[in-house]
């Protein structure tokens, strides 16, 4: 029973592990290839104690390593008192089954570490809910195979499965599911998809009701300072740390940009290269906001070596999302902390209209500042009104969503000159019904 738990709750934490890379073919090799499997790990709480990386043709389809290699694993696992093996590539069911019996551990591959990363890190209900979905949609379909499996171990006398046991904690599904049979986890993923279907109601009016201001949202790879610059513009407090996955929820703050002018920056989740496809879409509600705003500021770290790979990676998920078309803005971060400096001239010649910020040092958020008040004003235009004197809510609404140049009363009217962006002027619209748009002169 408890080797079955093993495979039934995939997280890592605190564990010892041996993480794995198989490179295939001329696929260039990265300079650290292990660095953000290893930084993932760390991220969910185990200790990377020993490593292994194999170039083949391609993968072994039985073992995705050769017979070698995973003998190699195993010595290693055994030399470091290590209890769990960990993969920077997937692996299918059976793929874990052959490895599992050969390393005589538990075995995770990618995917589950950040499903599991994900687990420890969700704060509100509505994270809870998403990281539960995306994990039993992920493991669901493995269950079967590992069932078996694991009780052929289990039934063999201990042995080869007694690293798989125990030192496991207590975050994911498996708790609550102790018994989980595909039919039960057919009926909760209904029940998490109907929960959460009704929260994305809610928040598709809430958003809605905010669509009179410039949104801009604040997305990248993981660790590349996106909250940092949260907190740097706006004050907000958002949760920081030098790890992988520091943010899951939504975070939205008014921006001052002087002048009395101010947009809405909302902090999002961090993205990876293969972003398991089941986390995409369930996070798919929360980064609903940056889906839409009118403005995307993709956070780079700058002084990462891997630069290039992560702005690559953060444009194919917004595709997937489907915003790889909105108007976006490249933001070289940490450029206080740059080494490379060739590198970085390499990559900001790649992206001539990238700014060069540091939210650390406050290092070209001014600029950033004056470039967000630009591509704010520039979606506006300059009109007359004609609004009814009496009518304070609308008069309201212009002052704080609109740039007024001049303003006077004529016969009980409001007539006002003013530079506003499509959007608020529809919703002005909305909120009053007696708006009359003046030429020139004549009310
Ligand atoms: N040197 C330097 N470090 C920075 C800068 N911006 C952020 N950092 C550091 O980078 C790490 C990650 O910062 P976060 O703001 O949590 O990154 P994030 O993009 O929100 O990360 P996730 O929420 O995990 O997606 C922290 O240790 C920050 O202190 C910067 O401009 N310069
Ligand atoms: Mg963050």
């Amino acid at each position: 029973m408890t080797t079955l738990q093993s495979r039934e709750d995939l997280s890592v934490g605190r564990e010892r592990a041996v993480v794995v890379k198989v490179i295939i073919g001329n696929e260039p090799e990265p300079a650290e290839p292990l660095a953000e499997l290893t930084e993932l790990a760390r991220s969910a709480g185990a200790i990377v104690v020993s490593q292994a990386i194999q170039r083949r043709p391609a993968f072994n389809a039985a073992s995705c390593v050769g017979k070698g290699k995973l003998e190699e694993i195993r010595q290693r696992a055994d030399a470091y008192d290590a209890n769990v093996v960990i993969f920077d590539n997937d692996l299918s069911p059976s793929q874990i089954r052959e490895i599992e019996q050969a390393v005589g551990r538990k075995v995770i591959d990618r995917s589950e570490l950040i499903l599991d990363i994900f687990a420890s890190r969700a704060r509100t209900h509505e994270a809870r809910l998403q990281v539960e979905l995306a994990q039993l949609e992920y493991t669901a379909p493995r269950l079967r195979g590992m069932w078996t499996h694991l009780e052929r171990i289990a039934g063999a006398g201990g042995g080869t499965g007694a690293g798989a046991v125990g030192g496991i904690g207590t975050r994911g599904p498996g708790e609550s599911q102790i018994e989980i049979d595909r039919r039960l986890v057919g009926k909760r993923v209904a029940l998490l998809k109907s929960k959460l279907a009704e929260i994305d109601r809610r928040r598709v009016r809430e958003v809605r009701a905010r669509r009179e201001q410039f949104t801009v949202s604040l997305v990248g790879y993981t660790n590349a300072g996106k909250s940092t610059l949260m907190n740097a513009l706006t004050g907000a407090g958002a949760f920081v740390e030098d790890r992988l996955f520091a943010t899951l929820d939504t975070l939205t703050r008014k921006w001052e940009l002087g002048s009395g002018r101010y947009c809405l920056l909302s902090d999002t989740v961090g993205f990876i290269r293969d972003l398991p496809h089941h986390l995409v879409a369930s996070f798919r509600a929360t980064l609903e906001e940056a889906i839409h705003a009118d403005l995307l500021l993709h956070v780079v770290d700058a002084a990462n070596p891997e630069a290039a790979v992560q702005i690559a990676a953060v444009e194919r998920v917004l595709a997937e999302l489907g915003c790889g078309e909105r108007p976006a803005l490249l933001l070289l971060n940490k450029a206080d902390a740059v080494q490379d400096e060739a590198a970085f001239a390499v990559l900001r010649g790649r992206h001539p209209d990238a700014l060069r910020v540091s939210a650390r040092t406050g290092l070209g958020l001014d600029t950033l500042r004056d470039e967000v008040l630009r591509r704010m004003r520039g979606e506006q235009r300059r009109i007359t009104l004609s609004i009814r004197a009496g009518d304070g809510r609308a008069l309201t609404f212009v002052e704080r969503f609109a740039e007024i140049h001049e303003r006077r009363f004529e016969d009980g009217r409001a007539i006002v000159e003013l530079d506003i962006s499509p959007r608020a002027l529809e919703h002005l619209h909305r909120i009053a019904a007696d708006v009359r748009h003046v030429n020139g002169l004549e009310a």
